[in-house]
């Protein structure tokens, strides 16, 4: 005689990448990195477009090399209508996977904001490192289910010396933010349950919103530039309007699941178009909602 098998759909897709360590690593210590999520061509794709947003909106191209000018911690939010390789990005099937398994199938994409991290702290970062916090920050206590993920793909490496990523590894479990003497990464009173994580180009590292994370200091001159992901279940507020700019091209020479994360399939967001009352966003004429920009 042989047990029944048990049927998910998303536990048969890890199995199938092999990704079942790292499934449990994001129950038992609440993150964990994937390799090679992104090929060289698309990193250098992505590399690229987010140099280029910073050169645009700042009137100043970011040099990896010399991180002159970018000292300390740099955005900008709203890049996935910027460049192709965002929207392969947002469906790297192997980070998809864990996020489904973190927020489920019917997620929606609520930022894609590239990190800049330079040397020291310099204005924008006066303490050097960005402290400890969780990117969950609805009401606490926190829901024992997951809101959020959030995913950091590594555009360039991610070492110690670059500022690499601070971890509590457990704080998941804690279902609230840390207080403000749990958040200091160095000096006195430095929180000791931190531990470091490095990972090369390439890598996506992913963590449920609740888990404590931060920043060290970079002590090199170059930059390390990451791109920030963030998936929320399909109640939530976004922060950046896809729902409503997404162009017909875009959604046309996409997958289903694109569409889904860019709020598609969501019926909230009823005024005047009475004609639309009864259609999720996919259905809608979605020119009559844009706001004006600029
Ligand atoms: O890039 C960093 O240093 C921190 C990233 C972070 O806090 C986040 O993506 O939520």
């Amino acid at each position: 005689m042989q047990a029944s098998k048990i049927a998910n759909p998303c536990l048969d897709q890890i199995s199938a990448l092999g990704l079942e360590r790292q499934a449990l690593e994001l129950d038992v210590c609440g993150y964990t990195v994937v390799e090679d999520v992104l090929d060289a061509d698309l990193i250098a794709r992505a590399l690229e477009a987010t140099l280029e947003t910073f050169a645009e909106r700042t009137g100043n191209r970011p040099d990896v090399v010399s991180g002159a000018g970018f000292e300390g911690y740099w955005v900008q939010r709203y890049l996935l209508l910027r460049d192709r390789a965002f929207e392969e990005i947002i469906v790297a099937d192997k980070m998809l996977a864990l996020v489904d398994y973190l927020v489920g199938e019917d997620s929606i994409i609520s930022t894609v904001t590239g990190h800049i991290r330079g040397e020291g702290g310099g204005k924008t970062l006066p303490t050097g490192y960005l402290p400890l916090h969780g990117d969950d920050i609805s009401m606490q206590p926190h829901p024992g289910f997951y809101q959020f993920a959030t995913v950091n793909i590594c555009l360039t490496d991610l070492t110690e010396e670059s500022g690499c990523l601070a971890f509590v590894p457990g704080s998941h479990k804690r279902l609230r933010q840390p207080t403000e003497a749990e958040r200091v990464l160095s000096g006195e009173g430095a929180n000791p349950e931190a531990v470091p994580l490095v990972a090369p180009a390439g890598s996506a590292i992913i963590w449920p919103s609740h888990t404590w994370h931060g920043s060290w200091v970079s002590e090199t001159p170059g930059l390390r530039v990451t791109l920030a992901l963030l998936y929320a279940r399909p109640h939530l507020q976004v922060y950046e309007l896809y729902r409503e700019m997404v162009s017909d091209e875009i959604l046309e020479r996409n997958s289903s699941r694109f569409a889904t994360l860019v709020g598609m399939d969501l019926w909230n967001g009823w005024n005047e178009n009475q004609d639309d009352w009864a259609k999720p966003w996919g259905k809608r004429d979605r020119s009559r909602y844009r706001p004006p920009v600029g």
